[in-house]
């Protein structure tokens, strides 16, 4: 009778529990540390790469926080090139041919070094997800990161449609006017009720246009008219799909004034290269004055005044 080989079980069954512990440990580590203050730490070195990365300028509180992502990821990747790379030229020159003309068909060992290089590179790419991808992740999409109304947000309903943008801005009410799905049309791209008055102060910048203030937090309520686009502004770095028969909402904070470009970042027909807007980030002073400028007229009427007599 042979005996089984109980040992080398169980010493993978620790070694696996060890390496669990281990991961737990240290993406408990890094998140107790905090996606903000890893941030702030990488600030410096985000700046100094900027140039090198080719990063595009940084116009809202959330683009740091990407870009240190971005840089985390590269310099994980430059290390594994850089011990990859390193190791292969070992392997040529150790095992050239004319040290071993002749092939050693059990190949080696003691596997001891990758098998520990491979549980790095699985550490540092949890952490990575664990404590950066994810948590970004959250504070753009979970609701409750969305800014309150105590936070005085700017709301934007956003319709995009082949091609170009069309923005509606809550009037002096703080209220949007109905919208049915019957009322659209190519002229009332909202499909806004011709009868509610909540609707009549609502602003309605110039197609392709829009304007938001630094310091505010701003929402984007997103649909599409035809189909699929994208919304995206590169040095804001947002961006998200616009998809007819739902309404998407996206919330950043602009802290940079500027005039940036707004791009359909999906494929959308034969004029998606055509299809960008612009938008203007301003002071919170300058928004208001805008915002008050841009504002519906009272309706005045050029009829002739009828005889009654
Ligand atoms: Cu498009």
């Amino acid at each position: 009778m042979t005996e089984k080989p109980t040992g080398n079980h169980s010493k993978t069954i620790l070694y696996i529990i060890g390496g669990l512990a281990f991961m737990a440990a240290l993406v408990f580590g890094f998140n107790s540390i905090g996606l903000k203050s890893m941030v702030e730490t990488m600030k410096p070195l985000v700046e100094f790469l900027t140039p090198y990365m080719a990063f595009p300028e940084r116009a809202s509180e959330h683009s740091l926080k990407m870009d240190a992502m971005m840089v985390a990821v590269h310099l994980l990747m430059l290390v594994l090139f850089l011990g990859w790379s390193a190791y292969f030229i070992y392997v040529l020159i150790r095992f050239r041919e004319s040290k071993h003309p002749k092939a050693d068909y059990l190949g080696a060992q003691n596997k001891r070094f990758t098998t520990l290089a491979e549980f790095g590179v699985i550490a540092a790419e949890i952490v990575l997800i664990a404590c950066f991808a994810v948590p970004l992740w959250a504070e753009v999409v979970v609701a409750e990161k969305f800014p309150q109304k105590s936070d005085n947000p700017v709301i934007v309903r956003v319709v995009a449609q082949q091609f170009g943008w069309n923005t509606r801005y809550q009037g002096k009410d703080d209220t949007f006017g109905k919208q049915d799905v019957r009322f659209i049309s190519p002229e009332n791209k909202f499909g806004y009720s011709p009868t509610d008055n909540a609707g009549n102060d609502d602003v309605v910048p110039p197609f392709n246009s829009m304007t938001v203030p630094t310091g505010r937090p701003v929402i984007i309520y997103l649909s599409s008219t035809d189909v699929i686009h994208s919304y995206k502004v590169v040095p804001l770095r947002i961006c998200q799909d616009a998809i007819p028969g739902l309404v998407i909402p996206m919330h950043f904070k602009a802290n940079k004034p500027g005039n940036y470009m707004i791009t359909c970042a999906q494929l959308c027909g034969d004029g998606h290269a055509k299809m960008r807007g612009f938008l203007n980030v301003v002071s919170p002073s300058e928004f208001d004055k805008w915002l008050l400028d841009s504002a519906p007229k009272p309706k005045t009427t050029n009829a002739p005044p009828v005889n009654l007599e």
